[in-house]
């Protein structure tokens, strides 16, 4: 009697239960966008129950961060695709174990004797196999460093998140670089330099007693796609950041980032030794200022036994450097690498340098300054070159140092944030742009010299390799600002481990990963994404134009600028538009810059007739009148390229528009909501540029080119970003 009473109270308080639990589970499943690509929802169901028999326990033998973090990683990922708990279990007890571990570590990868192959693969690469153990199938996850055998758990959750076949496995891997390092332009207020999704990750107040948990998020995310650096501090440095006090800071992070393979860097400001120090000089070559770096380097290293090394922007931009005093790069590069050599650490020296001396071509200058000393460079030094030799525009050529230092240790360097892309409004998958740079083909040792093989090491030999990619992350919920910028972070660690990789195959598997196993959906989200970056080429800088960005910000359109006080931050002067044409002249007849390409590339780019078009304005003036390959004139072909820009944007809106009951609601409406920015900004570009360059041009706009909305006088008055609130 008592108990069927108890009962009937009690239903209630059941009801009110189930209720809160479905509805704080409903909450915890905010699409908000922070589980980036590592989400782990169920799989369709016929995926479940294919991978089930194969996928019953996770075993990682032996315990240490690293292995912690593996074996909680595959429990949740496994029991979140598989929709229902896949243990955690002490040995293989049962059909469909995954073993996970190196032979250090685990006495039964230790027994499969694979030894020499995994010695082959080094400890970041890794072997996954279907072997039996004791004739049970099972899949093997093994390498000969811990973090070789994380990479080699994301690289398995990933099959399954891309829905592989996982039952006939021998997947073998390394990176094909070394170096995979974010570079974070975050001062120490907390502001991020062309940061657009909020304030930096690192709460330098907090630290080192606070760490953020947030922070082991961050290194899984790079862990799962091969990330294996970080630099934490801005390029334009500041000397603190190598403060005793801040390098406590920094050492906390180390530790937060370490069982995810994940080492830190610093950039290091040249003159430190006088900022800190107190001493007269940063002189390189002064005994004073070597002492007080190897000083520093060893008080680094004692806190951080595994730093990575220093990042240096020398004698750019108003940095100090050893041109202040005098001395050569390689000078002040190696200075540093001497600090460092002992610890097994490096020097990122970067190659962004331009002199702004009247007259020059600034797309000449970094070659100008530092090909000179191809050979000078310590062994552990790298020299990290921008994608192309302005500035992360949405098209460059290739830069020319990179066919043209073969005996220097050349690193990528591309720009993740989108400083000149639309920043976190614009939707833009940068796949295509990377891939665009990694095959050129530079000619320095006859055809097939891809810049992928220059930093790969394999064209020129080196020992050291790497890429480097300027972070698009920050504090904001979804990590990047827009969704899809996540797609660039993703799509960097992927082409650093593997610069050979499809565009295609990056944005099927993000966008898997990340949104939607639909098939219609997936085909259409990627369609999108590989097209974007043609399309903002488009309706920005079409047919080689370049730097055309409102000065300062760079976001929206200022072709007409010229009042900078550098004459190569204005936007006339990249152009050179006037009555006769439009385009830089980097021909002999010009500023000669195409002359810093191999033979075949310089004649090719030389020649108004076999330059690409899309590198045309880039190295020719051509008169309006020029007939391009369309059979148009150059200034019909403008107008155009223009409007072709804008009304992919009104496609691609409408496609995704399409997708509303596949995507769910909340990230398809954040994303829809960018995209009509993305439509406004873009034809907002179309008739400033085209009003401005008809004042040149005195033509009228071709059929099929819409009317402009606005008068010139009125594009000029604001720039887009102070009529727009949205993006920050
Ligand atoms: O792209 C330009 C940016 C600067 C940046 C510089 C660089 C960190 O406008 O903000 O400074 O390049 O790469 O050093």
């Amino acid at each position: 009697m008592f108990r069927e009473h108890h009962r009937e109270r009690i239903w209630p308080i059941i009801c009110l239960t189930v209720f809160l639990q479905l509805f704080t589970a409903a909450v915890a499943k905010a699409e908000d966008g922070y589980r980036l690509w590592l989400r782990y929802d169920p799989l369709p169901g016929e995926m479940i129950g294919a991978y089930r028999p194969r996928v019953t326990s996770v075993v990682v033998q032996g315990r240490s961060a690293t292995l912690d973090a593996i074996r909680a990683e595959l429990a949740d990922g496994c029991t979140g695709l598989l929709g229902g708990p896949v243990p955690v279990a002490g040995g293989v007890d049962r059909a469909g174990a995954v073993v996970v571990g190196t032979p250090q570590s685990s006495p039964l990868i230790a027994g499969l004797r694979w030894g020499r192959r995994l010695a082959a693969l080094g400890p970041e690469g890794f072997l996954i196999r279907s072997v039996r153990l004791g004739q049970r199938p099972v899949t093997v996850i093994a390498s000969d460093g811990e973090t070789g055998a994380l990479y080699g758990a994301f690289h398995f959750l990933r099959l399954l998140q891309a829905l592989q076949p996982i039952d006939r496995l021998d997947v073998s891997q390394k990176p094909r670089l070394q170096l995979r390092v974010l570079n974070h332009w975050d001062n120490l207020d907390g502001q991020i330099e062309r940061g657009y999704a909020g304030r930096s990750l690192w709460d330098w107040k907090a630290l080192p007693e606070t760490v953020d948990p947030r922070l082991r998020d961050y290194a899984r995310a790079n862990a799962s796609v091969g990330i294996n650096g970080s630099v934490l501090n801005n390029v334009n440095a500041s000397a603190q950041s190598l403060s005793a006090d801040y390098l406590r800071k920094t050492a906390a992070i180390a530790d937060a980032f370490r069982p995810y393979g994940v080492r830190v860097y610093l950039s290091a400001r040249f003159s430190a030794p006088v900022e800190l120090g107190g001493l007269k000089t940063a002189d390189p070559l002064d005994p004073e200022v070597k002492a007080w770096w190897q000083r520093k380097a060893d008080e680094i290293y004692k806190l951080i036994p595994d730093f990575g090394g220093f990042l240096v922007k020398a004698n750019s931009e108003g940095q100090p450097g050893p041109r202040t005093y005098n001395r050569s790069h390689a000078e002040g590069a190696n200075m540093l690498a001497a600090a460092l050599a002992p610890h097994k650490g490096v020097v990122i020296w970067r190659a962004f340098v331009y002199d702004p001396k009247p007259g020059d071509d600034r797309a000449a200058a970094a070659y100008d300054e530092l090909q000179p000393f191809d050979g000078q460079f310590a062994p552990n030094v790298l020299l990290q070159v921008k994608n192309g030799p302005v500035d992360f525009q949405p098209r460059e050529p290739f830069h020319p140092l990179f066919g043209a230092m073969p005996k220097t240790q050349v690193m990528l360097e591309v720009q993740i944030t989108q400083e000149y892309l639309g920043q976190s409004n614009h939707l833009v998958f940068l796949a295509p742009m990377w891939r665009e740079v990694l095959d050129s083909d530079t000619h320095a040792r006859g055809p097939g010299s891809t810049v992928a093989k220059v930093i790969d090491g394999s064209l020129f030999g080196g020992r050291l390799t790497g890429m480097a990619g300027v972070a698009n992350t920050g504090s904001d919920r979804n990590w990047t600002g827009h969704h899809f910028a996540q797609g660039n972070w993703y799509a960097f660690g992927r082409l650093a481990w593997n610069p050979d990789l499809p565009s295609r195959q990056i944005a099927d598997e993000w966008t898997r990963m990340t949104f939607t196993h639909d098939p219609r959906a997936v085909e259409s989200v990627a369609r999108i994404m590989l097209e974007s970056r043609e399309a903002a080429v488009d309706y920005m800088t079409p047919l080689g134009l370049h730097h055309l960005m409102w000065a300062g910000h760079h976001y929206g359109p200022q072709p007409w600028w010229d009042k900078e006080p550098s004459p190569v931050w204005n936007p006339v002067y990249y152009h050179r538009a006037d009555a006769r044409g439009l385009g830089f002249d980097r021909t002999k007849t010009g500023s000669n810059a195409v002359s810093q390409y191999q033979p075949p590339v310089r004649d090719r780019f030389a020649d108004l007739d076999t330059c690409p078009e899309k590198f045309l304005l880039w190295f020719h003036h051509v008169p309006w009148d020029w007939r391009v390959r369309s059979g148009r004139t150059l200034w019909d072909e403008l107008a155009l390229r223009y409007q072709r820009g804008v009304d992919w944007v009104r496609g691609a809106r409408k496609s995704w528009d399409d997708l509303g009951g596949v995507i769910d609601a909340e990230r398809h409406a954040a994303v829809a909501k960018k995209l009509s920015v993305q439509e406004r900004d873009a034809a907002w570009w179309r008739d400033s540029c085209l009003l401005y360059f008809q004042t040149f041009s005195q033509r009228p706009l071709p059929p099929g080119v819409e009317q402009t909305r606005r008068t010139l006088r009125e594009y000029m008055a604001k720039s887009l970003l102070d009529i727009d609130a949205t993006n920050h």
